[in-house]
């Protein structure tokens, strides 16, 4: 008797065991099923290609052409193909230092507005297969993509529209001619990343031998919508640079000069290259309708190619530093020029400028304060979008306030008092670019002060301020065109002030 007291004892507990677990059942699918879905993109988003472009940051450029032999800036585009006869030439050497220096790939001018084709075109005489360089056996975008295959890193091309030498260029041939050696280029040496299109267009030249000017119309005669499609066939990951993208935009300066405003947006359909938009270009444009984002081209010299003369004018670590605060600081690619000598050797002062450099980066990023710490934010989207979510190391996690929600804040807590004086932010630009304005304040004997007052975001900035020793630093969004949806911050103390 007693054993089937015992027995109709323990069913309740059961049946309750299993009521309560088909309950937790219920509210894990609830949960699961109620998931809060993310922000829809807001406006223009990037492409995959541009979102790989965005990722590399840094990279190098290389001029180098008859010019370096003959010390000019603009060959005319008579120069004797013999003249190109460098003695030591070594893309490793590029390569390595570009590697070394933390550089994600090498950008070269396969052809500059002298015409002169660093590899050996079919469809001219005026290139290396004429030189002396390795009895004219020789092709140096061959020799790059070993070399940049060898250290891992990407490749892109320059190919001037504007060419001095070529007998047809201003007629209607010119284009075929172009467009063959884009495939050249584009068929021949593996992946590109990069087809960069300058804006430098038309005058006076050798033109097969006729030495006259010749103007063309930057607006219609290249009829680049139709060059551009060639290059999406042949290389659908690489994006086009010019003054008006169709990928890239020039940032509107060729001194380093990022814009603190921002936008990763541009009307390109009312923009061409060599067209008169430099002012537009800096800032982008905040009602664009397509994603063009920034890029600085700049000269670790005077020159875009190397000059003797310049060998001791070569940028020093901390202006490069500098520059690096003013083009990824400020939410664009960093395209460093660095011109190979008649050796065909980067010169020894450059390459321990940019070592230096990538030194003094190491320094100053080498400690990252906010990671792990504690963050409390104003509000949230809900579970998944937590303030806790912008620095967890994740760059595909984010911050997200709820729809219609477009300011906001996130603090975090540094434990104890410390020492800042550097702020990196990101927005999830897969979702569009959306901060207008933005706020940065620390707690200073429970008192709150203004470091930095900012405008757009983007894909990153980095900003300085005076050091300051505080408990909580306080990120606030007072501006945006939709909800905020941040992915990543990060404090440093930077040494030396
Ligand atoms: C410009 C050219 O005219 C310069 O020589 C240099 O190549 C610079 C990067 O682009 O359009």
């Amino acid at each position: 008797m007693s054993g089937g007291g015992g027995a109709k004892s323990v069913e309740p507990k059961i049946l309750k065991m299993k009521l309560s677990l088909s309950f937790s059942v219920a509210i894990f699918f609830l949960v699961s099923c109620t998931r809060i879905s993310p922000p829809e993109p807001f406006g223009p988003v990037p492409s995959e290609r541009q979102i790989a472009w965005h990722q590399m940051e840094y990279y190098m450029f290389v001029h180098f052409t008859v010019n370096t032999f003959t010390d000019k800036e603009w060959g005319y585009g008579d120069e004797k193909e013999s003249v190109f006869n460098p003695t030591a030439l070594d893309c490793r050497q590029w390569a390595k230092t570009a590697s070394e220096a933390g550089m994600k790939g090498i950008i070269i001018t396969a052809k500059h507005h002298d015409g002169f084709c660093l590899w050996p075109s079919e469809y001219t005489e005026h290139s290396v297969k004429n030189s002396p360089w390795k009895d004219g056996q020789g092709d140096v975008l061959k020799d790059l993509r070993q070399a940049c295959n060898e250290y891992g890193l990407k490749m892109g091309v320059y190919l001037s529209p504007w060419d001095r030498n070529s007998a047809v260029y201003g007629t209607p041939e010119y284009l075929n001619y172009y467009r063959e050696q884009l495939h050249e280029l584009l068929t021949s040496y593996g992946d590109i990343f990069e087809v960069w299109f300058d804006g430098a267009n038309g005058g006076d030249g050798y033109y097969g031998g006729t030495r006259e000017t010749r103007r063309i119309d930057n607006k219609t005669y290249y009829d680049w919508p139709n060059t551009h499609k060639i290059v999406r066939e042949l290389q659908p990951m690489a994006v086009m640079f010019s003054d008006a993208g169709p990928d890239v935009r020039w940032v509107g300066n060729e001194r380093g000069m990022g814009s603190l405003t921002n936008w990763c947006l541009l009307k390109k359909d009312e923009m061409y290259p060599g067209g008169d938009f430099a002012r537009i270009l800096g800032a982008g444009q905040e009602d664009g309708n397509y994603w063009v984002p920034a890029e600085v081209d700049v000269s670790i010299r005077r020159g875009w190619f190397w000059h003797k003369s310049q060998d001791s004018l070569v940028r020093s670590p901390e202006n490069l530093m500098g520059l690096y605060y003013s083009s990824v600081g400020r939410n664009s690619n960093l395209l460093l020029n660095v011109p190979p000598d008649t050796r065909g050797l980067l010169h020894e002062n450059d390459v321990k400028s940019l070592l230096e450099f990538k030194a003094l980066r190491e320094k100053e990023f080498a400690t990252e304060l906010a990671g792990g710490r504690n963050v409390k934010a104003s509000g949230t989207r809900g579970t998944g979008y937590a303030g806790s979510k912008v620095n967890d190391g994740h760059p595909e996690t984010f911050w997200a306030l709820k729809d219609g929600e477009l300011t906001g804040d996130v603090t975090i807590d540094l434990g104890s008092e410390t020492e800042v004086n550097r702020i990196l932010v990101q927005e999830y630009i897969k979702l569009g670019q959306r901060v207008q304005e933005f706020k940065i304040d620390a707690l200073v004997n429970d008192e709150w002060q203004q470091m930095i007052d900012g405008t757009t975001i983007g894909y990153k900035i980095i900003r300085k301020f005076p050091v300051v020793k505080t408990t909580k630093i306080r990120f606030s969004i007072t501006k945006s065109k939709a909800c905020p949806v941040i992915s990543n911050i990060e404090l440093y103390r930077a040494p030396g002030e």
